[in-house]
């Protein structure tokens, strides 16, 4: 619905890495949603960010002989830096070293001392430092730990404790009940079973180390405690809503127990944080929990693992420079559906670029505006007319529409469940049935016969009518490309939805093209050899 809030956020990014495939995925499927909802004319807020303590952290910045401070603050900023130079679009940048958001993770550990739900103890078990997790002797496999295969070490140290066991009957019951609480499904039947084999009580605090948010004092310990990184970067999602200074961009953006607005996008490896260790928080603090938490498979390279050892890892910056960013972009969700894993390999990318973009969109772009120049004066007109030929095309038309923008309850459209995949699979046979209208039309042949005039002015007028309507439904994806498509054929584009002076779902209908003088312009995708 127009004018409601949506909140979207992507994980806090580890500063002991740059930025990659895997955290471009992610933030740019964050991006492609944002923009989505905001030409829909809905307030959104996008929130990204890095997640900067800990004893991985703290590691990597001692191996560059830098203070943890200063090593955080030069790959924040590369983090930042990326995002923007890529075109993403948030709304705000949380780093969890910032005094914005420290405060408000002592104020809730604060808020679950007093509940109880906090107590001291020791832990006594496996640790994995790259993941950031504990694990226990039987969680082991081959003595490594179990998600990532890396060494785990042995620690034993003094830790506060959460009371996990007090919410998960009845997280059990809200994912029972809010059937879109985690997806894809097989996801949700994963946290269910994790869920159901019973939770042992988390370490929230650890004392080996000092690079952290400090733990709350009590009066039981005497050692200083630091805040287990994955509990405070958690919070990042509702500190960067400044919740100690006002409420209302809680209540705005976090939503309330029947309304929830947070869209929480992750990696698949997360999901326990999220799904499990996030939601039983957020009841002990008896705050509302998110309204959804989509986990995204992984992306191997050319078959292989992504690894810095390996060297095989894609700089996105680099890669965009080469290629373009609205050819990254497209072919990240044009491949395979996001709860799927999938292979990024450069002839992939080059055969999907070449089929969708140079050919579908760009030569049908060309063919027809060239054609309207030399025989038509470049004068762009709403098609009027009707042929059997063209209905194939406003089939296409209408059923994208319904898919994109219509499609199950007014609240849950398909991208809001990240079915970016199966959303382009709608938007793209508009282009391949826009293309077969011209070739059986044949428009340079009907341009040779002065008598058919009315006909080639109907056949051109169609193709860039269609074409109109599909950079429209793009935009979210090909943002670059769509505006200055739109540019040259004179069309409303994206700016007009954004400030409210245009509605999208009126806009990307048949017909609702206006008047123009076509500008030329240089063919907008290359063929990729
Ligand atoms: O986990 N393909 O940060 P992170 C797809 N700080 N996604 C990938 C990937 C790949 N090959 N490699 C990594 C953290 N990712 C925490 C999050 S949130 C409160 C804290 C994704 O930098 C991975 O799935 O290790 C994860 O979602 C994200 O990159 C961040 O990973």
């Amino acid at each position: 619905m127009k004018n409601e809030p949506f909140y979207i956020t992507t994980p806090i990014y580890y500063v002991n890495d740059v930025p990659h495939l895997g955290t471009a995925y992610c933030t740019i499927a964050a991006d492609v949603l944002a923009r989505f909802e905001r030409l829909l004319g809905r307030e959104v807020r996008f929130l990204t960010g890095t997640d900067e303590h800990g004893e991985k952290i703290q590691e990597a910045a001692n191996k560059k002989g830098l203070s943890a401070q200063a090593f955080t603050d030069e790959i924040s900023q590369q983090f930042k830096t990326t995002w923007l130079k890529l075109g993403i679009t948030f709304d705000d940048f949380i780093r969890t070293t910032e005094e914005r958001h420290k405060e408000v993770v002592q104020h809730y550990i604060q808020k679950a001392l007093q509940k109880g739900d906090i107590y001291l103890g020791e832990y006594e078990g496996w640790y994995c430092v790259p993941d950031e997790t504990f694990w226990t002797q039987a969680q082991l496999v081959d003595e490594k730990c179990p998600t990532c295969g890396r060494d785990v070490k042995k620690i034993k140290e003094e830790n506060y404790f959460f009371k996990i066991s007090r919410y998960t009957e009845k997280l059990l019951q809200h994912i029972d009940a809010n059937p879109g609480f985690i997806l894809p499904e097989s996801k949700k039947n994963e946290v269910v079973s994790f869920l159901k084999e019973g939770v042992r009580d988390i370490s929230v605090s650890r004392t080996s180390f000092t690079w952290g948010v400090p733990f709350p004092q009590t009066d039981q310990t005497k050692s200083q405690h630091v805040m287990y990184v994955w509990f405070d970067a958690l919070i990042n999602y509702i500190s960067a809503l400044s919740p100690l200074k006002s409420s209302e961009m809680v209540n705005k953006f976090w939503g309330t127990e029947s309304q929830p607005r947070a869209v929480h996008l992750i990696g698949k490896d997360i999901l326990r944080f999220h799904a499990v260790y996030w939601p039983c928080l957020l009841m002990s603090l008896e705050l509302p929990l998110p309204k959804r938490i989509f986990a995204h498979g992984w992306w191997t390279i050319e078959g292989k693992k992504m690894s810095k050892s390996l060297g095989n890892t894609i700089e996105p910056l680099s890669f965009t420079q080469q290629y373009g960013q609205d050819a990254f972009r497209l072919f990240l969700f044009r491949e395979f559906p996001m709860g799927h894993d999938g292979d990024f390999s450069l002839k992939n990318f080059k055969e999907r670029v070449n089929a969708d973009l140079a050919n579908n969109l760009g030569n049908l772009l060309n063919r027809s505006s060239g054609l309207l120049i030399k025989h038509l004066e470049g004068a762009i007109q709403p098609p009027t007319g009707s042929d059997p030929l063209l209905t194939p095309v406003t089939d296409a038309v209408i059923a994208a529409h319904e898919y994109l923008y219509a499609a199950g309850s007014l609240n849950d459209l398909p991208m809001e469940r990240f079915e970016f995949h199966e959303c382009l699979q709608k938007i793209f046979p508009i282009l391949t049935a826009l293309n077969k209208f011209v070739d059986s039309k044949a428009p340079w042949t009907l341009a040779k016969d002065p008598t058919k005039k009315i006909e080639l002015q109907f056949v051109l007028h169609s193709v860039l009518e269609g074409l109109r309507i599909a950079s429209l439904m793009l935009w979210p994806f090909i943002p670059a490309t769509s505006d200055e498509l739109l540019k040259r054929l004179g069309q409303i584009g994206a700016t007009e939805c954004l400030n409210g002076k245009s509605e999208l779902t009126e806009l990307t209908k048949w017909g609702k093209g206006r008047p123009a003088q076509l500008i030329q312009g240089q063919p907008l995708f290359m063929r990729l050899e």
